[in-house]
């Protein structure tokens, strides 16, 4: 059995994206293990008996198997020593970051993922038509998300989203957020606070914000404002 903590991902999943920014930067040691869900990699009986719901991102770390990005986060941070902004201890701090990690599933990850899906997974992967209704209202739905995000979160003048130091809840939510810009979705329009706070996530993080979303950058279309690499 490997000693060190094996991190299984694809690089177009959100929560894959922001969990390989995360180790990047707390030096946490980790093997790189590739899922390739374009390849349907993660549908394969072998990767069942690492992660029973069949989804990255996950972990194994000497016998624990472990998925649901939030879930391994807290595990982290109970097992290895990395500074405190990312998932502070003080009680009262981290029952913001908690908040916004409990928040994000129905909200960020719900709205973002499934504008993404729509719009460009499915009709990619399986040609699916796309209704310009249903279309509209996923964008509604992803932009009162976003413009909560944009008042409540950040209008108040933090720096990020809990207070003025990166967290984890700021990993999340930018590669969320950076999603739907692959199809053609631009979250930033309008929305200032945003899109400094988008760039203050990304300088943070550099150069593993960059290597993290290099395919997304990629896919994004010219129409859609992305980083100059
Ligand atoms: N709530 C989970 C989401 C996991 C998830 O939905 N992963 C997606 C990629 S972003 C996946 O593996 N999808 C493959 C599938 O559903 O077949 C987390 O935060 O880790």
């Amino acid at each position: 059995m490997s000693k060190m903590l094996r991190y299984y991902y694809d690089l177009l999943s959100q929560p894959s994206r922001a969990l390989y920014i995360f180790l990047e930067k707390t030096k946490i040691p980790y093997e790189r293990c590739l899922v390739n869900l374009g390849k349907a990699e993660h549908l394969t009986d072998e990767f069942k008996a690492i992660n029973r719901f069949q989804k990255v991102p996950c972990i194994v770390d000497k016998d624990l198997h472990l998925a649901e990005s939030v879930a391994i986060i807290r595990y982290l941070a109970r097992e290895y020593k990395f500074p405190d902004h990312w998932y502070p201890a003080d009680s009262r701090k981290r029952a913001r970051v908690d908040e916004y990690l409990e928040w994000q599933h129905h909200n960020t990850r719900a709205t973002g993922a499934t504008y993404f899906q729509y719009l460009w997974l499915r009709p990619k992967l399986m040609g699916s038509k796309v209704d310009p209704k249903r279309a509209e209202q996923f964008k509604t739905q992803l932009e009162t998300c976003l413009d909560f995000i944009e008042q409540e979160y950040l209008g108040t003048g933090s720096k990020f989203l809990v207070g003025d130091e990166i967290s984890v809840a700021d990993l999340l939510a930018a590669c969320e957020i950076e999603q739907p810009k692959m199809a053609g979705f631009d979250p930033c329009a309008g929305r200032p606070n945003l899109t400094a706070w988008m760039d203050r996530v990304r300088k943070a993080t550099n150069p593993y914000y960059d290597e993290a979303h290099k395919l997304v950058y990629k896919i994004i279309p010219e129409d859609v404002p992305k980083p100059k690499l």
